[in-house]
């Protein structure tokens, strides 16, 4: 018998009506300077060439997460204990979300968070297969936003909620502090959160993942626009912009852009809007961290640091963040 429960909500309570994605759009191209969420990337397409970029050579945050994982998850899974609910947020990083299923003790349930019905309903097919014991309770939903978690099959003894592939770098500082306080009610008292945490380190490093050789982070950047015209009308020329990314050594980020090549007007429902040549639309933040910057962000969430496990070049960071007060005990 299969143990997977109904997903939470339809695909038609969640997804915006194209006319608030065109409001989304308009709101975000008439600001100064002008600017679109980076949640837009991930249509099928976009979601698709993401997977192609955390394969390629120079994305290293992959590949750097994945060998933590695979080095240290018998120790990562003693640190949450046995009766673990694990909460996922995000539900495309199966393979990481194994390797921990793997050495979890006695795990009460694995809920994965998603907000596209698609991806949600495949890694759930996967899990299933190679699980066929564990409880698995998908909840399609918008993890950014309050969540109510489907009750669990039996009491867990902490619920863990796990957020890897430093999504949470594609936060501002003050979102992330909110995301993170969010998570941390989510949590409860006895519970935790694991999670990737890219790190600070040479720039040229940090920007070569963003600007890989074989352009699929460019044709990344660029299908946002592609599915703005399939899905509110737009008419941007894909070869009139172009993909910029950036290190900002001040702010500790990546700053993607997409650079008008060229005076253009481009029609977004009713509006005209006119760019200027090489006028930005900035898509997307990656922060980097230091140890010492998550461990101040985490205070500003309620949370502290109770183990971090990274690699000896200090590439990448898994960390383990439980209530302040709480990691003494
Ligand atoms: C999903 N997120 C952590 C990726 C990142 O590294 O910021 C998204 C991405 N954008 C360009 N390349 C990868």
């Amino acid at each position: 018998m299969s143990s997977v429960q109904p997903f939470g909500l339809s695909d038609d309570e969640r997804r915006p009506p194209s006319s608030d994605l065109l409001e989304v759009v308009q709101r975000g191209l008439g600001a100064k300077p002008k600017r679109l969420p980076s949640w837009l990337f991930y249509d099928e397409r976009g979601s698709a060439l993401f997977e192609r970029i955390c394969e390629q050579p120079e994305y290293y945050l992959t590949r750097c997460e994945i060998a933590l994982m695979d080095e240290h998850a018998a120790s990562i899974a003693d640190e949450l204990g046995s009766g673990v609910r694990l909460v996922e947020y995000g539900s495309g990083n199966a393979h990481k979300t194994r390797m921990l299923l793997e050495h979890l003790r006695a795990p009460v349930a694995y809920v994965p968070v998603e907000i596209s019905p698609e991806p949600l309903r495949r890694s759930v097919e996967r899990l299933a297969a190679a699980f066929p014991q564990l409880p698995l309770q998908p909840l399609c939903a918008d993890f950014s936003k309050p969540l109510r978690l489907p009750i669990p099959p039996r009491a867990p003894r902490r619920t863990v909620l796990y957020f890897p592939g430093s999504t949470i770098g594609n936060f501002e500082n003050r979102e992330a502090a909110v995301l993170l306080r969010k998570m941390r009610n989510e949590m409860g008292d006895a519970g935790g959160i694991l999670i990737g945490v890219d790190l600070k380190k040479d720039p040229a490093l940090i920007e070569a993942a963003y600007n890989d050789r074989a352009g699929v982070t460019a044709e990344f950047t660029l299908n946002m626009l592609a599915r703005l015209n399939r899905e509110i009308g737009s008419n941007f020329e894909l070869s009139a912009f172009a993909h910029r990314a950036h290190y900002n050594p001040m702010a500790g980020r990546i700053e993607t852009h997409l650079v008008s090549r060229r005076e253009q007007q481009v029609k977004v429902g009713r509006a005209n809007v006119k760019f200027r040549a090489d006028e930005a639309i900035q898509v997307e933040y990656s922060c980097k961290y230091s140890l010492e910057d998550f461990t101040a962000l985490a205070a500003r969430a309620g949370l502290a640091v109770k183990r971090v496990w990274t690699d000896p070049q200090r590439m990448f960071s898994v960390q383990y963040l439980v209530r302040a007060g709480a990691a003494a005990r």
